[in-house]
């Protein structure tokens, strides 16, 4: 291996190598650094060459492009990240699905405050029809809900400010705040949330600031059992706790993202959650 700073063909062809048997990003880097390569440089070096693999074996493959997506600040590994009017905890990250588990986001009265103004609008929760994008009355989806207009009172405006700075997204290009209700037995079944592009229902969805390419499920009480978020890709399990919320992105309309994820049936109790989905574009 070269020990000059630039990414020569066989340095590219090393790390593509190593990563496909199995060695892990440390220890790439940790080789690297043996042999002279600066430890940051090192790692740019590493994601930029797999970036690259990874975009061109997409394209071969005839996937949707990458686009950007919501992230939040995570350099340095904090514990709390500073919203503004609040400390948000970071309690659990995964890279492939990314996940991002929050806490305190919320606090109990602006939880509450959500379930009363939500309640007396709730309706049965519809699906997207695949073939004319309109809403319909699904078994895989057996929740109420009501959706908010972004900035529909002050304390929806700062509740939305606040997660725009969390994963740093203009509040333009989030949808309102969606409100679920789930009784018991109720769940979701595992979907995707982004719109398939093949399909000729999603052309008008599309039109209004592209595609959705992150998803902030955020809890509003504590069902007694059942009710977690789970993504099965990872065979993760999130437990609904108020005021946490788990963040996830996709970042192309695509199982590789392994963003599959499912709201599991309530068991006991009662489950409430908004939902805030994030469009690459402003959402209207
Ligand atoms: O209620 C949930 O945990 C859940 C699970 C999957 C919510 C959603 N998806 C959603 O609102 O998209
Ligand atoms: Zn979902």
């Amino acid at each position: 291996m070269s020990t000059s700073q630039t990414i020569t063909a066989e340095l590219r062809e090393w790390i593509i190598t190593q990563a496909g048997a199995g060695v892990s990003a440390p220890s790439l880097i940790a080789a690297m650094v043996k042999s002279g390569w600066n430890e940051d440089v090192a790692v740019d070096a590493i994601e930029q060459v797999l970036r690259a693999h990874v975009d061109g074996a997409a394209r071969q493959q005839g996937w949707p492009a990458a686009v950007p997506v919501p992230e939040p600040l995570l350099d340095d590994s904090p514990l709390l990240i500073d919203v503004g009017d609040r400390q948000v905890q970071v309690l659990m990250t995964l890279a492939s699905p990314r996940v991002v588990l929050f806490g305190d986001l919320l606090s109990p009265e602006e939880c509450e405050l959500l379930i009363a103004a939500a309640r007396p609008r709730l309706k049965r929760s519809l699906t997207v029809q695949r073939d004319t994008g309109d809403g319909e009355v699904n078994q895989e989806r057996t929740s109420d809900g009501m959706f908010f207009e972004r900035g529909e009172t002050p304390a929806i405006a700062r509740i939305e400010e606040r997660i725009a700075r969390l994963v740093n997204w203009p509040v333009e290009n989030g949808e309102g705040l969606q409100v679920l209700h789930y009784q018991p037995s109720a769940q979701y079944k595992p979907h995707y949330d982004y719109f398939d592009p093949d399909q000729p229902g999603s052309t008008g969805i599309l039109a209004r600031g592209g595609q959705r390419v992150a998803t902030l499920v955020i809890y509003l009480n504590n069902p007694v059992k059942g009710g977690a978020t789970v993504f099965p890709d990872a065979s993760l399990e999130v437990a609904p706790h108020q005021g946490h919320a788990v963040f996830f992105s996709y970042e192309r309309p695509h199982p590789s993202t392994r963003s599959l994820h499912g709201g599991a049936p309530v068991i006991e109790g009662e489950k409430w959650i908004a939902t805030k989905w994030l469009r690459e574009r402003e959402f209207r």
